[in-house]
């Protein structure tokens, strides 16, 4: 069994944390990841206040294991889900794209372990110092808002760092991306992708089909210009950002515009030429639709299998032909 720091941390059997994709993560999906022995969790995103709290009591009834809320902080509503989490007595609060700084104090003295997603190792020793209880550190090959580092140089940069449990994220897919991450030093992974076709995952199936569909290639990343670099499926709307991009007078207003409810449009309304198709480079990796139990335990036994064999590599004395 692979148990770490992580499993201790969030009382969980698994150390994996479900992505907490905007407009995808619901309590249906955090709710089976839970019930599988993962953290589930619920992403507030750019949601009303009213469907988060909705969704924290339904994932409560479907659900007596613990979950969490990402908290995106470049919602300008992030204070009021900040409450909602407090009176919803949410366990863990795991925040993206800021720092959560002003609210550390307020989730502390209720009890609430801080999970921030960090992209770098300045940003993830200040977090340290804030009091966090550990590091989800995302490497770029992640949908979405990024870095700009990848993870193979991120890890273990971070995990030198700082002394508490660091969880590694992007590109992460399989066993094989677990194991590596346990090599790098991380103590547990975050995994978004592949959760987009689990079974109960609620998004629009011509999303599901654009991820079994993608290969290697499918993605980029748009929005660098603006500061805030995003990777997306290549489509319509993904190669009128660039355009924009390459436009110098191009304002961010411009910008705003054309991204204003493309994820919503994606993933709720299926619209994949205007709809942002926000995903990760593992997205080629992506070919089979399972149940969310069926992904976890695949991952941790292949990660099993996979760290038995290497290891048995090295006991045969094979230490200085390991071709594999
Ligand atoms: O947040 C994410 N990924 C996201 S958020 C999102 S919703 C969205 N919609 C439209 C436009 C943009 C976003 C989709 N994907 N990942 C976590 C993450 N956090 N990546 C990078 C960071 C980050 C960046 C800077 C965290 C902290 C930070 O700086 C903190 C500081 O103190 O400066």
């Amino acid at each position: 069994m692979i148990h770490t720091s992580v499993n201790t941390l969030l009382n969980i059997k698994y150390p994996l944390i479900q992505g907490g994709m905007a407009w995808v993560a619901d309590a249906e999906l955090a709710s089976a990841v839970s019930n599988a022995g993962g953290l589930g969790v619920i992403a507030a995103g750019y949601a009303p206040e009213e469907w988060i709290r909705k969704e924290i009591r339904k994932a409560r009834s479907l659900t007596k294991k613990p979950f969490a809320l990402n908290i995106m902080l470049l919602n300008p509503d992030a204070e009021k889900i900040s409450k909602v989490a407090i009176e919803e007595g949410i366990e863990v609060i795991i925040t993206g794209a800021g720092s959560p700084g002003k609210y550390i104090s307020s989730w502390k003295d209720n009890g609430i372990k801080v999970l921030p997603v960090i992209p770098s190792v300045s940003i993830a020793r200040r977090m340290e110092k804030m009091g966090v209880d550990g590091l989800i550190a995302e490497g770029g090959e992640a949908g979405g808002h990024i870095g700009e580092l990848t993870t193979m140089s991120l890890i273990p940069q971070v995990v030198d760092a700082v002394h508490i449990p660091v969880i590694a994220a992007g590109g992460i897919g399989d066993g094989r991306g677990l194991a590596a991450a346990l090599m790098l030093g991380a103590s547990g992974v975050q995994i978004g992708t592949r959760f987009l076709v689990a079974y109960e995952c609620t998004i629009n199936r011509a999303y599901k089909e654009k991820i079994l569909q993608a290969k290697d290639t499918s993605t980029i990343v748009t929005g660098r210009a603006t500061g805030h670099p995003v990777r997306v499926i290549k489509n319509q709307l993904a190669r009128e950002f660039q355009q924009l991009e390459r436009m110098k007078e191009t304002s961010f207003e411009e910008y705003e515009e054309l991204g204003k409810g493309s994820l919503y449009r994606a993933t709720r309304e299926g619209d994949m030429e205007m709809g942002s198709i926000m995903a990760g480079q593992i997205s080629g990796l992506v070919h089979k639709e399972q149940s969310c139990r069926e992904i976890i335990e695949e991952i941790f036994s292949e990660a099993e299998t996979q760290i038995i064999e290497k290891s048995a590599l090295i006991q045969e004395k094979y230490t200085d032909t390991i071709k594999r």
